[in-house]
């Protein structure tokens, strides 16, 4: 076998507290003009983009490539807050290979996962620390911070299961995560038809 320098191990370490690789390799950060399409509340989007478009959540992620795999994790950090009635959250996407799964694991805080078919059948997963959850191909998912710290989960995938946000940001999920009451409610999403 001829190893090349991509085939040795690697090992990271993960930062309970920050929620962050060490050391770190690469990240994304969302902010609420990333996800404009995304929240039903239009005027309170628009708002808080000339407040100074807050950010959402970031993205830090290691993609191991080796000679013959793409297996990558993620680790993602939502922060609290809310645009209108709707909590801050992931975009959301299906993967653009059909085959592809993933898993998620809730390190901190608390939410919702939030899953659908293109056909539409919703599901949603309550989220605590330590909730695992197997995300089976074809179907779309979201992650949605419903309470007053980071929810920070780390993902498995394979990098090669890239992205669809495509029919999320045309329709969205079924069903809104709001506050009503101080307490989060599900509300059917009235763009889904
Ligand atoms: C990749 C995996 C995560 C998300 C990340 C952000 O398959 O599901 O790393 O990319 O949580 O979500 P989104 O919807 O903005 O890509
Ligand atoms: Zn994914």
């Amino acid at each position: 076998m001829n190893l090349k320098k991509e085939d040795y191990p690697v090992t990271v370490l993960y930062d309970f507290d920050l929620g962050e690789f060490s050391p770190k390799e690469r990240s994304v950060a969302r902010k609420v003009s990333d996800l404009s399409p995304m929240f039903h509340d239009k005027a309170a989007t628009e708002a808080l983009i000339k407040q100074g478009d807050p950010l959402v959540y970031e993205i830090f992620y290691y993609g191991f490539k080796t000679s013959l795999s793409d297996m990558a994790l993620g680790t993602t950090r939502i922060q609290p807050g809310k645009v209108g009635d709707e909590y801050y959250m992931t975009k959301g996407h299906f993967h653009a290979a059909e085959n592809q799964p993933e898993i998620y694991f809730c390190v901190k805080g608390q939410g919702n996962l939030l899953m659908q078919t293109i056909e539409g059948e919703f599901l949603a997963e309550r989220w605590k620390v330590g909730t695992i959850s197997h995300i089976p191909p074809m179907w779309a998912h979201r992650v949605v911070n419903t309470g007053n710290e980071p929810l920070v989960f780390v993902a498995s995938y394979h990098l090669s299961a890239g992205h669809n946000y495509g029919p999320i940001e045309e329709k969205g999920f079924r069903k809104l995560l709001v506050e009503r009451n101080g307490k989060p409610e599900f509300v059917l999403n009235e763009q889904w038809k």
